[in-house]
Formats: C-alpha cells, sequence, structure tokens
C-alpha cells in the first residue's frame, strides 16, 4: 500500500480520537460528530481500520482471512471499468474514476456481519447503486441486479483453484438494488478503499449477510429471473439467494443467534436484518423467511 499523503491522514486520526475517547465515556462531549446520515444508531463505535483490512474474506486470494490484505496488494486496480448492462435503455461502461465522480460521495457508517459469525462496523465510503441504475433506465424486465467480480487468475491466486465457481456472482432483487441503504462503496475512513475490503468498487449491503456484498465488481447486469450466485451454486442449503441476517435461522453448521465483532471478547445478540429492520423489513412482508433464507 502506497504511504497516504498528509492530507489523507486526518480522518484515520479523528477515527481514531473517536475510538479511544468513546472507550473513556468521552466521546460525543468531545463534539466529534459521526458522518452525516449514518445508519445505525450513534452509540455504534467504528471498527479500527486495520481490524477492517486486515480480517477479510476474499476467495479470490485464499481463504485465510489474516493474509488476504497481503496477497490483495499484487491486484492492479487501475484500468478499471464497470459495465451496467442487459435489461436497460442504456448501457454504459463507465471508468471507475469517472463514475466515483459522476456520484456524490457520502459517508456511511454501517454494519457487516458474515455469515460465519464475525462482524464490524465501518464508516465506508461509496454512493447509492439507485443512482447508477436509473442513470441505465431499465426496462419493464428488469427483475434482478447481477454483480460479476473480476476474473484474473494471474493476480489473484485464489482463483487458480476451484473453491468457487469463478468469478465471483452475486445478485439482488430490483427493489433491494434500488434501496436507499444500498450502496456502491470505493472508500473507506475517508481515504480510498484497502484492496482486501474488495477495491476499487464493491457493495455494501448491510442487512445482509457479508457474501451478498461483492467486491471488485467489474459487470452490473440487470435481468429477468433470478440469477445464480457463486455461493448458492456452491452449497445452496447453506446460503440462501436473500441472506437476511436472521438470528432465526440457524446456518445447518451453527447457530446465527450470537456474533462476535472484531475486537470485543464476548459475543453479542445477533439483530433481525442486521439492526436494518425499521429500513428493509417492508421489502419481505408476506414472505416466509425460513424458506427463502
Ligand atoms: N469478490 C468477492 N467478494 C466477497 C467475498 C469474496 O470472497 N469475493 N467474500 C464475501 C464475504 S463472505 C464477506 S463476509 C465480505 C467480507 O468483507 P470484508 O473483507 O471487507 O470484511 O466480503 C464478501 N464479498
Ligand atoms: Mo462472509
Amino acid at each position: 500500500m502506497s504511504a497516504p499523503r498528509p492530507s489523507e491522514t486526518t480522518p484515520e486520526r479523528v477515527w481514531r480520537a473517536r475510538r479511544a475517547l468513546l472507550g473513556t465515556g468521552l466521546g460525543l462531549a468531545a463534539g466529534l460528530a459521526l458522518p452525516a446520515r449514518a445508519a445505525p444508531p450513534p452509540d455504534e463505535v467504528p471498527n479500527l481500520p486495520e481490524q477492517v483490512s486486515r480480517h477479510n474474506n476474499y476467495y479470490e486470494f485464499t481463504t485465510a482471512k489474516d493474509v488476504v490484505w497481503q496477497l490483495a496488494e499484487e491486484l492492479r486496480l487501475r484500468p478499471w471499468t464497470v459495465s451496467v448492462e442487459g435489461a436497460v435503455e442504456r448501457p454504459r461502461t463507465w471508468d471507475v474514476d469517472a463514475l466515483t465522480r459522476q456520484f456524490a460521495l457520502q459517508d456511511r457508517l454501517y454494519r457487516l456481519r458474515c455469515v460465519e459469525g464475525w462482524a464490524m462496523v465501518v464508516p465506508w465510503r461509496g454512493f447509492p447503486l439507485a443512482g447508477l441504475i436509473a442513470q441505465a433506465q431499465p426496462t419493464s424486465r428488469a427483475k434482478y441486479v447481477e454483480f460479476i467480480a473480476l476474473h484474473r487468475p494471474a493476480e489473484m491466486i485464489g482463483q487458480r483453484q476451484p473453491v468457487l465457481d469463478w468469478p465471483y456472482r452475486e445478485a439482488l432483487r430490483i427493489d433491494e438494488a434500488m434501496h436507499p441503504l444500498t450502496l456502491l462503496v470505493s472508500g473507506a475512513y475517508g481515504r480510498d478503499l484497502p484492496a482486501a475490503n474488495g477495491a476499487p468498487l464493491r457493495l455494501a449491503v448491510p442487512w445482509k449477510y457479508g457474501f451478498k456484498s461483492i467486491k471488485a465488481i467489474t459487470r452490473i447486469r440487470l435481468v429477468e429471473h433470478p440469477p445464480v450466485t457463486s455461493w448458492s451454486k456452491a452449497a445452496p442449503s447453506e446460503y440462501g439467494f436473500y441472506g437476511n441476517v436472521n438470528p432465526e435461522v440457524a446456518h445447518p453448521r451453527w447457530s446465527q443467534r450470537r456474533e462476535l465483532r472484531l475486537g470485543e471478547l464476548s459475543k453479542r445478540p445477533t439483530l433481525p436484518f442486521n439492526g436494518y429492520a425499521a429500513e428493509v423489513a417492508s421489502l419481505y412482508s408476506g414472505m416466509d423467511l425460513s424458506v427463502h433464507f
């Protein structure tokens, strides 16, 4: 990772200071405000930047979470294009930097809950996916949005093994994709996104298990039928299409009732929809969420 310019180091110092102060109960009194439009309640404390960038699931590199960050340094992040295609009136291939200039970036403090039971709180920087989809003018046939990640085994050395069916693919229903909480992320902690977290562009869908938040996106395809996703193809009984965080629905091999936030010693209860039920539960009214898990 290249050294940050001095102008880039301030936000990180602020996060560190805020975390330190909250530890002493002084955080809010000291006037270190959360970014505007932070979704979780303000009592949430962000994880430290290196907790977020050095404990990763990114199977294109390795299944060993603690060394992803080293292997991901090898990935060439530019030039990078992202296409918006399929059932749209105006398909377009974007240069990723043009994309992040076009859509106003916001800082959002989101929880991320991995299906394996660990969790973290991250100040992402990104823009709602809804704006990009609207710009492409979906046709009436656009019912789902499929995301396809980079396939480049020369640099993503985990892709030399058939751990998953590469490239990594994920998908959302169109109303989930258009929800204002669904973010395309290009940064974290006020800086460029670390490669290990999915630079230059990843998804953040905070009410779903982490596997839905695909990294290294290269194609966004609007389609009529539910796409086959990497995890649902690999193990359909373990990873459903929806992947909504749900303490009541166990993974076949473990309970989802509790979770461990990175850096903490005792587990917390898992919250329905990862704490975002007020915002998103209505998307699933009438559905049996133990069937559509
Ligand atoms: N392309 C790609 N995206 C991915 C993954 C992956 O292996 N490849 N893993 C997913 C899983 S299981 C999780 S929990 C999150 C982890 O994101 P983080 O490393 O930024 O915490 O990324 C998701 N996105
Ligand atoms: Mo995960």
